[in-house]
């Protein structure tokens, strides 16, 4: 029998109001049951931002560098329990052990980070008009937070959410995807050990249509959080903007890789196929597009498929492991589907395009790595976001082609050009419309002390990690104190002095 797991609201490890739980399977084999977590109603919601209302009140007084402390012990603790982290990782979410250690270790930048930031918090003061008086900003957090976060950075995307929230001094409800609720699991068992006020965070667990909407409308909930699909976030959109809400949106990508003929190929080469297969393409940063220079477009094609032929599917949990299952059935029909409209546009399907089967990955929502080539511009393949192991190769004849290329997609996460050509660098880092651009590096890599987010629909002009965040996850508040003991009206008294 698999274990049952909890929820976690009013400083307690609780059933859910429903009683009933949904499974939580190994997309690498769909027949082991990893543990029973549970399907959430709108009660349990109800009472998680009831309780997070009242640690809300407590927390903001703890003194922030104080709570970049607790921060600090949790990057302790999950630096110590890393490797199980990963593990437990790998089996609810797919993808392979270097790659869930990776996001465990993002999540332990973004709490050291945090624990910094702890102690800047900055605010400015500045000079007033009036004699006698002071003038400076401040932060102030803001209320409860309510924290939806996808299923392919299980570790490192809420605690971009969470730990600047915390930070803050905000309380978070946090709504983990149905997909990897483990790893959320562990991540607010960490953040109670830690120290961080039993009623400041709340775990609830179950689909974004019974728990997730409900936090959405909450009224007692000003600040929403949400990674996920845009048509998803149109709606959280649609709702917050109704209600005055604070809301940070990151959502989909097309992200492309631009290969001058000035590159160094072999690099250009395991930059793709890292950007485009890894995390078996469901990462928002994913290469989907790969833009070839004429005068290379055949030899570089030729000496990728060689590669992407080799790359070898399995559980992740194995050490020759290149690429993981996708996350469940829909994923990989989904993905199915898009090849199929690949085939009625008539681009040319090199490698790769179906269900992989037999070595074991019969059980498993494996797919083989597709290469589609002379996808047309204007095409759906080269717009829409696929989210799956597809990459659709363009040509063009010079950089001002490419650049038009990359821009004419709706979203606008990241991008990246290899070239050793300075001109080509910095007209790239210039004019493509992405959040980020790397240049001889691939379409994925964000750091955590760096602001990450995407232009167009991509997001709604916020960001993640770095600086920024702390922006978002406060509001700015002003005083004046003058202390010249008479009254000194703004604007009028102000240059009342002889010159
Ligand atoms: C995502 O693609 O969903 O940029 C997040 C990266 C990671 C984060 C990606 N650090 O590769």
């Amino acid at each position: 029998m698999a274990e049952r797991f909890k929820n976690y609201i009013n400083g307690q490890w609780v059933e859910p109001s429903t009683g009933d739980y949904h499974e939580n399977r190994n997309p690498a084999r769909w027949d082991e049951v990893l543990g029973l977590f549970p399907s959430s109603a709108a009660e349990d919601v109800e009472r998680a931002v009831e309780s997070a209302k009242r640690g809300f009140q407590v927390w903001r007084k703890v003194p922030a560098p104080q709570r970049g402390d607790v921060l600090r012990r949790v990057g302790d603790l999950m630096t110590a329990r890393k490797e199980e982290i990963a593990r437990v990782m790998t089996r609810e979410m797919g993808k392979i052990l270097d790659e869930t250690r990776g996001d465990v270790q993002e999540g332990i930048d973004t709490a050291y980070y945090a624990a910094s930031e702890g102690r800047r918090l900055f605010g400015h003061t500045v000079p007033s008009e009036l004699r006698d008086k002071w003038a400076m900003s401040y932060r102030r957090p803001i209320g409860v937070c309510g924290i939806i976060t996808p299923f392919n950075f299980p570790m490192a995307i809420p605690t971009w959410k969470i730990f600047p929230a915390l930070v803050s001094g905000n309380s978070v409800v946090f709504k983990p995807a149905h997909d990897v609720p483990h790893t959320a699991t562990l991540l607010v068992e960490i953040l109670l050990e830690a120290g961080v006020h039993p009623e400041a965070v709340q775990l609830v667990h179950g689909t974004g249509r019974k728990i997730g909407n409900v936090l959405v409308d909450h009224p007692d909930v000003p600040v929403i959080s949400f990674t996920g699909s845009t048509g998803v976030g149109s709606a959280i959109g649609e709702v917050c903007g109704r209600m005055h809400k604070r809301l940070s949106l990151e959502m989909g990508g097309k992200n492309a890789q631009i290969v001058m003929p000035d590159a160094n190929m072999e690099l250009a080469l395991e930059g793709v196929l890292w950007g485009a297969f890894g995390t078996t393409g469901q990462r928002c940063t994913a290469t989907s597009r790969l833009l070839l220079h004429d005068q290379i477009h055949d030899s570089f094609l030729e000496r990728l498929v060689e590669r992407v032929n080799a790359l070898k599917l399995g559980d992740g949990l194995e050490k020759d492991t290149d690429v993981g299952p996708m996350i469940k059935e829909d994923a990989l029909q989904n993905t199915a589907d898009y090849v199929g409209i690949a085939r009625e546009e008539g681009d040319e399907i090199v490698t790769g395009g179906k269900r992989a089967g037999g070595h074991g990955l019969d059980g498993g929502w494996f797919f083989e790595p597709t290469i589609l080539a002379g996808v047309k511009p204007g095409s759906r393949l080269a717009l829409e976001e696929v989210f799956g192991p597809v990459l659709s190769v363009m040509r063009f004849a010079d950089v001002e082609e490419a650049i038009h290329i990359n821009n004419e997609v709706e979203y606008g996460l990241s991008s990246s050009i290899y070239t050793e050509d300075v001109r080509n660098s910095f007209l790239a880092m210039t004019e493509l419309d992405n959040g980020i651009t790397y240049v001889n590096a691939p379409t994925i890599g964000a750091e955590a002390h760096l602001p990450f987010g995407g232009v167009k629909q991509t997001g709604n002009g916020h960001r993640e990690g770095g600086w920024e965040v702390y922006e978002f996850y406060t509001e700015t508040k002003v005083a004046y104190v003058d202390y010249s003991g008479r009254l000194q009206r703004a604007q009028i008294d102000t240059y009342d002095f002889a010159p």
